[in-house]
C-alpha cells in the first residue's frame, strides 16, 4: 500500500514547490525560490494558508539540496503591491539566475489574477520561466456568481484566468484533487525546458485549494529537473562547419541564449580562435566584454555602427541564441548581401528555422565548442578582423563623445551624459536594468559591459513598468552586486510601488530617473513618422484645445520619498555624478532623479525599424514622412533563400 498524507490542495502544492530542484553541470538548485503574492479571497484562505502554516512549522525536512540553507525547504513568502510587477520581479529573477531558478506568484480571482496577464506575456515572449497561481471561481458552483466571477452567457467553464492561456506556455487548471499531480509534473517539465520555456500558469479554483486529500507521499519527494544541453547532430554540424569555411565576411550574432547557457566563455574561445567578429542583441549584450577584440557590439536599429557595418555587409551569419526580432534584424533591412546565409544555434527550433537559416537544435555551448574544434587552423581574413577591430574602434570614440564624461558640471545633463556618468561611476560587476523608452537603444549602442550579467534589460516586451519591479527581483538574485535601474519619468509614472516592497524587504536598489516630461521615445518616433510630438509630452491642455500647455507640476523626487525610499536631487552633470556617487555608497534603496536635457540625442546606429507610416494624409508633414518610409522600406529583404543540403 502506498503511503499517503492528508494536506490541502494549497498545502499539497507549497510542499511540492518546496521540494523541487534544477540541475545542470551536475549543479542542483532550488527550482522555485520563493512565492510572491497579493491575498483576496480567492488565495488567503487556500494559498495563503498554506504558506502561513509552511512558514510558522519552518517545515524542516530536509534533504535534496546541496546548500545546508536549502534544506530548510521552505517557501518564503514575499509581499507585493501589483500583481503584474511581481511577474516582472519573477522574471528578472529568473533571468539573472540564467533561467535555472525561478519565483512563484499566487493572486486573488478576478483583477489580481487578470492583473497578471501582461507580466506574463513579458515572460513568455523573453523565454523566461515564472510559475503563476491564480486564485479561480468555484469548482463546485454552489456559490452561486462568486465576487468578481465573469459570466459568458456561452458557458460557465470560462473564467478570467483564460485570458492568460494565450500568453502561457503551460496552462491548467485544478478542478479536483485527483488531477493535481498531473499538473504540478506538466508545469515544473515546461519551467525546465529550455526550448519552450515561459510563463506557467495553474489557476487554482478557491474551493479546491482549501479541499483535503490523501496524496501518495512519493509526490513531496525532492525532484530534480535535470536542463538539457541537446547535442549538435553531426551531419548539420558539417553543413554549418563547410558554410563558415566558405565565408569571407562572417558575422556571430550573439543573443540571451549565450548567457543562459553559460556559453560566454565558449563564444570568447570561439571567437579568438577564429577572429570572427561578434555583434550581440539586447538580452546577448555581455556574451563578450565590450573591449574585447572581437566585440563589435549591438547590433540592428539600436545598433553600433561597426556592427550594422559588418552587418550590411555580410555573407554568413551565425546567430547564436537569438530569437531574430526587428530591432536585431533591423526590421529585415540589417543584411543587404543578396548571398548572405544564416546559422542558427538556437535550443528552439521556432528560432532556429529562422531568415532561411540552417537550423543547429542545440546547447549555445555545446554547439560552440563543437564548431571550434571543427573549425580548428581556419581563421577569417586578417584583413576582414583588422576591419572590424577599426570599426569598432570608430563607434567607441562617438560613445566617448556622447558620454563627454569632461563636460560642463554645471549645465543640465544630456541623457547619454547620464548613461556616461552612470557606466564611469558604477563597478564592473554591477548590473543595468532598464525596458522601455529611449534609454534601451541608448543603452544597448554606448553601455560598456564588462560583465555577462551586467546588463539586464527587458527589450522582448519593452513594457514600461519593468524597470523597477524587475530590478528588484535582479538584486534579489544577485545580492552581492549593485543593480542600478535606469527608469524614464513615464514608465517610474506606470510603475513605481515596488519601490515599497525594496524597502520592506530591505533589498538596496539605485533607481536613475530620468525626468525629461514625457515620452522623449515615442516623441522622437513621432517626428519620423509625420505625427510630430503628439501626445508625447507631459503637458496642460491649453484653449487651443491642444496639450501644448507648460510642463505638469509632477514630483517623482517627491513620490519615491514617499514610498519610503531615499532621494537624491540632481540638476547639473556636476550634481549627478555626485548624488549617483552617494547613492551607490548608500545601504538601503536611493533614487537619484535628474533633469535631462532632450535636445541632444545619442549618436545613430545608422539602422532603420519598421514603423508604417499613414499612406494617405490631408497633413505635408505626414506626406513627406510617408515618401521617406518608402525609400527605407525598399530596403527590407525577404531572406527567403533556403539553406539547402
Ligand atoms: C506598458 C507600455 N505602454 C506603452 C508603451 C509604448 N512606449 C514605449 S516607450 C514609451 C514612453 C516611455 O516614456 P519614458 O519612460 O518617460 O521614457 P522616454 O521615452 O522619455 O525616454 C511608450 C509610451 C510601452 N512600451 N509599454
Ligand atoms: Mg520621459
Amino acid at each position: 500500500m502506498t503511503e499517503r498524507i492528508q494536506l490541502t490542495v494549497a498545502q499539497a502544492v507549497v510542499r511540492f514547490l518546496a521540494r523541487q530542484y534544477s540541475e545542470r553541470d551536475g549543479v542542483r538548485q532550488r527550482l522555485i525560490e520563493g512565492c510572491f503574492g497579493i491575498f483576496g479571497h480567492g488565495n488567503i484562505a487556500g494559498l495563503g494558508q498554506a504558506l502561513m502554516q509552511m512558514e510558522v512549522e519552518g517545515a524542516l525536512i530536509g534533504g535534496g539540496g546541496q546548500d545546508p540553507a536549502d534544506d530548510r525547504e521552505v517557501l518564503r513568502y514575499v509581499q507585493c503591491r501589483n500583481e503584474q510587477a511581481m511577474v516582472h520581479t519573477a522574471v528578472g529573477f529568473s533571468r539573472m539566475r540564467n533561467r535555472l531558478q525561478t519565483l512563484a506568484c499566487t493572486t486573488s480571482v478576478g483583477p489580481g489574477a487578470t492583473n497578471l496577464v501582461t507580466g506574463a506575456a513579458l515572460a513568455t515572449i523573453n523565454r523566461i520561466p515564472v510559475l503563476l497561481l491564480p486564485g479561480d471561481v468555484f469548482a463546485t458552483r454552489v456559490s452561486g456568481t462568486v465576487l468578481q466571477q465573469l459570466e459568458l452567457p456561452g458557458g460557465h467553464d470560462v473564467s478570467v484566468n483564460d485570458t492568460l492561456r494565450p500568453v502561457s506556455v503551460f496552462f491548467d487548471r485544478v478542478w479536483r484533487p485527483e488531477q493535481l499531480p498531473s499538473v504540478l509534473l506538466g508545469a515544473m517539465r515546461a519551467l525546465t525546458d529550455p526550448a519552450n520555456t515561459g510563463a506557467v500558469t495553474i489557476a487554482l479554483p478557491q474551493d479546491v485549494q482549501a479541499e483535503a486529500y490523501d496524496w501518495p507521499v512519493e509526490l513531496f519527494d525532492p525532484r530534480v529537473w535535470h536542463i538539457a544541453r541537446p547535442l549538435p547532430e553531426s551531419e548539420v554540424l558539417g553543413r554549418a562547419v563547410a558554410a563558415i569555411r566558405a565565408s569571407t565576411r562572417p558575422l556571430i550574432v550573439a543573443g540571451g541564449g549565450v548567457a543562459y547557457s553559460g556559453a560566454t566563455e565558449a563564444l570568447r574561445r570561439f571567437a579568438e580562435a577564429t577572429g570572427v567578429p561578434v555583434a550581440e542583441t539586447q538580452a546577448g549584450k555581455g556574451s563578450l566584454p565590450w573591449d574585447h577584440p572581437q566585440a563589435v557590439g549591438a547590433i540592428g536599429a539600436t545598433g553600433t555602427t561597426a556592427s550594422n557595418t559588418l552587418a550590411a555587409e555580410a555573407d554568413l551569419v551565425v546567430g547564436i541564441g537569438t530569437r531574430w526580432s526587428d530591432f536585431t534584424t533591423a526590421s529585415m533591412s540589417a543584411f543587404a548581401d543578396p548571398a548572405v546565409r544564416f546559422v542558427n544555434i538556437n535550443v528552439a527550433q521556432l528560432d532556429g528555422h529562422k531568415l532561411s537559416g540552417l537550423s543547429i537544435v542545440a546547447d549555445a555551448r555545446e554547439a560552440l565548442q563543437a564548431l571550434t574544434t571543427q573549425l580548428a587552423g581556419w581563421r577569417a581574413g586578417a584583413a576582414y578582423t583588422r576591419r572590424a577591430g577599426d570599426l569598432a574602434a570608430d563607434w567607441d570614440g562617438e560613445v566617448s563623445a556622447a558620454y563627454d564624461l569632461e563636460g560642463d558640471l554645471d549645465a543640465i545633463p544630456t541623457q547619454s551624459q547620464v548613461i556616461g556618468a552612470v557606466n564611469d561611476l558604477s563597478g564592473p560587476r554591477d548590473v543595468v536594468v532598464c525596458a522601455a523608452g529611449s534609454m534601451p537603444g541608448d543603452l544597448h549602442k554606448m553601455w560598456r559591459t564588462s560583465d555577462a550579467k551586467g546588463y539586464q534589460v527587458e527589450y522582448g516586451y519593452s513594457c514600461m513598468g519593468y524597470e523597477i519591479a524587475g530590478g528588484l527581483g535582479v538584486k534579489m538574485a544577485a545580492p552581492d552586486r549593485e543593480v542600478i535601474v535606469m527608469v524614464g519619468d513615464g514608465s517610474y509614472l506606470m510603475m513605481a510601488q515596488e519601490l515599497v516592497t525594496a524597502v520592506q524587504e530591505g533589498v538596496k536598489l539605485v533607481v536613475v530617473i530620468v525626468q525629461n516630461h514625457g515620452f522623449a521615445s515615442i516623441g522622437g518616433l513621432s517626428e519620423t513618422v509625420g505625427v510630430p510630438q503628439f501626445g508625447t509630452r507631459y503637458r496642460y491642455r491649453t484653449e487651443s484645445g491642444r496639450l501644448d500647455g507648460d510642463v505638469l507640476p509632477v514630483d517623482l523626487a517627491a513620490n519615491a520619498a514617499s514610498l519610503g525610499a531615499q532621494v537624491l536631487r540632481a540638476d547639473t552633470l556636476g550634481s549627478f555624478r555626485q548624488c549617483f556617487a552617494e547613492a551607490l555608497a548608500a545601504t538601503g534603496t536611493t533614487v537619484v532623479h535628474v533633469e535631462c536635457d532632450l535636445a541632444t540625442g545619442s549618436p545613430s546606429s545608422q539602422s532603420w525599424w519598421d514603423v508604417p507610416v499613414a499612406q494617405v494624409s490631408s497633413l505635408p508633414v505626414t506626406r513627406a514622412a510617408r515618401s521617406a518610409y518608402q525609400q527605407e522600406k525598399a530596403g527590407q529583404r525577404s531572406h527567403l533563400r533556403p539553406f539547402n543540403p
